[in-house]
């Protein structure tokens, strides 16, 4: 209804700009690129794009390293064309969400230019300290590797940087960095930008003393730190909220408790959060970059325990994948033989749940891992820092390109494919990264004409979440929370009831209960088997096999 924003049943669909559509022959996508592809987005019936950064930036981290917050890179075209990108979007009912990189800017910025003036007035727009022994300020790490500190010779001082050294982390104590802020925020509303996506935004308030971290790498000092609900209801009652501007926040190695309050109901701060915590459970101990297999029970109490904390209280956003993670059909799925049911199966238990979905570019059409075979395929600095620095410590090369194979944030990065042409159509000219090596069977064109393609379960789960009010509004309660291959849960609101039930695994799997109660009284809403799917009665559900069943 009219007092539902549009965020409460829509689905986001997230583009990476530089990996979309090419239109000028440089290998790299860019704005007028994507608006020849709005009909696509428009047909597919999303509610909005998430656009990552396509301000100027020198590249260092493809582009969350800003040097003007108000200007497009010309990798990516220019404001006239952003701006006919918002009116060609808003035709199609299209919104447009911006990505806020607020934690830091690049070391290009001007800010960033003036502050390495000690007695400038931009000094304090960043976190200078003096050397402690000789050394950095403390032993925090950067989430790139390394120390968090870079020295400055020229000033004589440190500045902290959570990412790259090129990336200089603000300094949100100082009211006018956050007045700076709001300004870029309404600069992009004035643009008629409908949303923001708030990068790493909780990693904003640091401790104020910086101390070292003798249990770990020092996130714990500025995660979810003392300052940042107040910073952030500054930032919704002077911007977000005044301006009608949808906000979600990438909340890094956050907690429920603070997930709650970020994304809760009354608008006070954020509309919904992302969080991680589903996406580690092939993280052995925390760690990244070790092969493992996912823990499927530990998934399954995760996406519970936010579904149920945050119901009532907050809105979560939904995802499996994005230009920061493996592709999800490689990662719990299958890149083989039946990656089509494996993909629409990763879609099913998805979309049943309460939140707002986030679509990844080629998520839709089951895109896989590239499975690059050599290190000079990586773009990723986060990548290439990790193969350097253990190839120095004489770690063997072999198995360091079979994680990266793994986990590298470049596995979702690989160009969108729309084709069975040169490069799938994403580029006249020379991609600046490889394809994945499948893309003559995996693209848009061979799923449009494909009835049983994974595209039109996704277009149909879009479309019912308008549909079915349980979706949006129901309850949460798992069926199987110890199974380990079996995800049956059961959304309730108002009378009507949804049983999501899907089959984790490759094999097939013997159904020793009956979730249905009274069959005749569910209807089967959607099967990645095709509607051919009987009933419940079958005493096992196939690889892969996942349905949605309805009552109302
Ligand atoms: O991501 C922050 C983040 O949590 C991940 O980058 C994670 O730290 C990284 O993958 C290490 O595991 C946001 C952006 O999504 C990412 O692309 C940027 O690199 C990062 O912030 C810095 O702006």
């Amino acid at each position: 209804n009219a007092l539902t924003p549009w965020w409460q049943n829509g689905v986001i669909y997230q583009i990476y700009p530089r990996s979309f559509q090419d239109s000028s022959g440089n290998g790299v996508g860019d704005l007028q690129g994507i608006i020849q592809r709005l009909d696509y987005l428009h047909w597919l019936g999303v509610s909005a794009i998430w656009l990552t950064p396509v301000y100027l930036s020198p590249q260092v981290d493809n582009g969350y390293d800003v040097a003007d917050y108000c200007a497009i890179d010309p990798t990516f075209g220019t404001l006239e064309d952003f701006e006919q990108l918002v009116a060609a979007a808003h035709q199609r009912n299209i919104r447009i969400v911006m990505d806020m990189v607020f934690n830091h800017t690049s070391t290009e910025h001007a800010w960033f230019k003036a502050a390495e003036a000690p007695q400038s007035p931009y000094r304090d727009f960043y976190l200078w300290r003096d050397a402690v022994n000789g050394g950095p300020p403390n032993n925090w790490h950067s989430k790139f590797g390394g120390s968090a500190w870079q020295w400055h010779p020229a000033s004589g001082q440190y500045y902290l940087h959570s990412f790259a050294p090129q990336q200089a982390d603000l300094n949100w104590e100082n009211p006018r960095v956050r007045e700076e802020l709001k300004k870029v925020c309404h600069f992009w509303a004035d643009k008629g930008v409908d949303g923001l996506r708030l990068d790493v935004i909780n990693l904003v308030s640091k401790h104020p003393d910086f101390p070292d971290d003798d249990q770990g790498d020092g996130r714990r000092f500025y995660t979810d730190g003392p300052n940042i609900h107040p910073f952030l209801e500054e930032m919704s009652r002077e911007v977000f909220q005044p301006r009608g501007l949808m906000t979600v926040g990438e909340m890094s190695s956050t907690r429920l408790e603070h997930c709650r309050r970020y994304a809760r109901l009354d608008g006070q701060e954020l509309s919904m959060t992302f969080n991680f915590h589903h996406l580690k459970i092939d993280y052995p101990n925390g760690e990244k970059w070790t092969e493992a297999p996912p823990d499927l029970v530990a998934l399954k109490r995760i996406f519970s325990e936010w579904q149920r904390g945050m119901h009532g209280h907050a809105w979560n956003a939904l995802f499996w994948c994005n230009h920061d993670q493996p592709r999800i059909v490689s990662r719990l799925g299958d890149d083989g033989p039946l990656r089509t049911v494996a993909a629409k199966m990763l879609a099913l238990v998805l979309h049943g749940m309460q939140g707002t979905p986030y679509i990844y570019q080629g998520e839709e059409i089951g895109m896989t891992n590239p499975h690059f075979s050599e290190i000079q395929q990586y773009r990723d600095v986060e990548s290439l820092n990790m193969f350097a620095a253990r190839q120095a410590q004489g770690a063997d090369e072999a198995a360091l390109l079979a994680v990266l194979r793994q986990k590298s944030r470049d596995n979702g990065r690989t160009p969108m494919q729309w084709s069975t042409g040169r490069n799938a159509g994403f580029t006249e000219g020379d991609s600046w990264i490889d394809l994945a090596d499948n893309y003559r069977q995996i693209n848009v064109e061979h799923a449009q004409a494909d009835p049983q393609s994974v595209l039109y379960t996704y277009q149909r789960l879009i479309a019912l979440r308008k549909i079915h009010p349980v979706i949006t509004s129901g309850d949460y309660q798992d069926l199987a929370a110890e199974h380990p291959h079996l995800w049956c849960y059961l959304r309730s609101w108002q009378g009507s009831k949804l049983l999501v039930i899907a089959n984790l695994s490759a094999a097939p799997l013997p159904l020793t209960t009956d979730y249905l109660d009274d069959k005749a009284k569910w209807r089967l809403l959607y099967s990645n088997y095709g509607n051919v799917y009987q009933s419940m009665n079958e005493q096992a559900l196939k690889p892969y096999e996942a349905a949605w069943w309805l009552l109302e």
